[in-house]
């Protein structure tokens, strides 16, 4: 076929907008990826003829289920799980579950969809996966949290393992439900192997696993503002959730010397000018992790900061921000009142935070901005480290997982610069960078195994 005979952008976006009617996530998140594809392919024959774009954005299968459970007072409850398999040309399926009552094929599909290629970009052996259900974690007990997550495992199991695909943890699933999951997983197939991560050291989890994601993104923006001659010292923090990612990303920024302004969950944001340090950080961990509250509850116990009810941090002036709770949490009015408020550099600990607007927002003000499939990373890195323990059957040593953790980020912000710069070598796009760094690795072994 000649290159003219190819179809342009709109046309491929049509195409899959057809295919995949109302899934607007999943619209959102490819059209991110082909805008900046096509461009690159746009002299590269073989990949058009391979129908290479279009192949990595249609799953290799989306598995849905039902999940049936019984609550505290002996009601049925119906719930529906799913499991996207979106590519595995590099390595098993992989990527987290997320539970929360938004959850949908859309999202879900998205999620793998962006996986795909940050797990590319890791450089580890690892294709692209997602997981999750409409399942609402929030007010449920402990007993009620288990049962749901043994009856989920009950059907996921068949559809997973160690070398097909390896689920983790995302919204709503964290080291409690790993457990409740992966113990189900051994009772019905009397096999100990890794088939999930995030699990707990005790029981072939990972050194800095935990911390992973927040502690990778804020190293992201590090090397970003490195690259510029900056760095993170002195420099006033926004960040949004106070969940996993959210809380290491805040304990990152506070060890370089940086402060924290604020930290958010569904409810609000707090604002504490006085800096959200260790202290008060291991309290938001507390609160979240083991008495399950909310984040309005930080402005009742920390007498200088305030809760906003319903609001999102990203008009309160700082100069960095992390975006670390969910997808679409900052759109593009958000991006123009931090552009005037003189931030300087976004890195998202969270998938798809900012919206397509919001994206155009910091690149036409020429701001520094890592996009999530890049600067948060980190985390399904040190998964892949733990499916490396778990085979060979040792567990590394803290030290050592938290130095390839920073190589990794260095590599991958040192990869999405090479692919990402401009002519003259000024104004970095991390987003077009990200996307063709992590094309190229997948597309390539693609191409490896012929029309597949
Ligand atoms: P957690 O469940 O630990 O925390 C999620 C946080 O985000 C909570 O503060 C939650 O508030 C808030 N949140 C969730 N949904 C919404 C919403 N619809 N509106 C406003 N706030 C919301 O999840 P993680 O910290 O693990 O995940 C956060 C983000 O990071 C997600 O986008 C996830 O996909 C991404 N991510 C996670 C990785 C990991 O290793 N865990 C790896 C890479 C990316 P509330 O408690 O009120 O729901
Ligand atoms: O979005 C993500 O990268 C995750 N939720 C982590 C996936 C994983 O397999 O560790």
């Amino acid at each position: 076929m000649a290159v003219s005979d190819h179809v342009n952008l709109e046309q491929f976006m049509a195409g899959v907008e057809k295919r995949n009617m109302g899934q607007t996530e999943f619209i959102q998140a490819v059209r991110e990826v082909a805008q900046d594809i096509f461009d690159f392919i746009a002299d590269k024959e073989e990949y058009h003829e391979a129908q290479i774009l279009r192949r990595i954005a249609e799953p290799d299968r989306v598995v849905s289920f039902r999940v049936c459970w019984e609550d505290d007072n002996h009601n049925i409850r119906v719930q529906r799980g799913w499991r996207v398999q979106n590519n595995n040309a590099i390595g098993p399926y992989k990527g987290g579950i997320r539970f929360h009552p938004s959850v949908n094929e859309s999202i879900l599909k998205f999620l793998a969809f962006e996986q795909t290629f940050k797990n590319s970009l890791t450089g580890l052996p690892m294709g692209g996966g997602k997981g999750g259900s409409n399942f609402n974690p929030k007010g449920k007990s402990d007993s009620e949290v288990m049962r749901f997550c043994q009856s989920f495992m009950t059907e996921l199991y068949r559809h997973i393992g160690p070398d097909t695909d390896v689920p983790a943890g995302d919204i709503g699933v964290g080291g409690r439900e790993i457990g409740y999951m992966f113990g189900q997983y051994k009772r019905i197939t009397n096999r100990w192997e890794g088939v999930l991560t995030g699990k707990a050291v005790e029981y072939g989890g990972s050194q800095m696993r935990p911390e992973a994601t927040g502690y990778g993104a804020v190293y992201f923006l590090q090397n970003m503002l490195k690259h510029q001659g900056q760095d993170v010292e002195g420099r006033t923090t926004i960040i949004s959730g106070s969940g996993n990612v959210a809380t290491h990303a805040a304990e990152k920024i506070v060890e370089l010397g940086g402060k924290v302004l604020t930290l958010s969950d569904s409810g609000g944001f707090i604002h504490d000018p006085d800096g959200i340090d260790q202290e008060k950080i291991n309290w938001v961990k507390e609160l979240k992790t083991e008495r399950r509250g909310r984040i309005s509850e930080y402005a009742d116990h920390f007498t200088n900061a305030t809760f906003h009810e319903g609001a999102r941090p990203w008009r309160v002036e700082a100069e960095l921000a992390l975006p670390c709770a969910t997808q679409n949490e900052l759109n593009g009015d958000e991006a123009r009142a931090m552009v005037k408020n003189g931030v300087i550099a976004v890195s998202e600990g969270a998938n798809m935070p900012t919206t397509l607007e919001g994206v155009d927002v910091f690149h036409d003000a020429h701001i520094m901005y890592a996009p999530g499939k890049a600067a948060n990373a980190g985390g399904v890195a040190v998964s892949g480290l733990e499916m490396s323990q778990n085979s060979e059957r040792v567990s590394w040593h803290t030290e050592r997982l938290g130095d390839l953790l920073q190589d990794i980020m260095k590599d991958i912000h040192e990869k999405s610069a090479e692919y990402g710069s401009d002519e003259d070598g000024g104004y970095v796009n991390y987003v077009k960078g990200a996307n063709i760094a992590g094309f190229k690795k997948v597309a390539d072994a693609m191409l490896a195994f012929g029309v597949v």
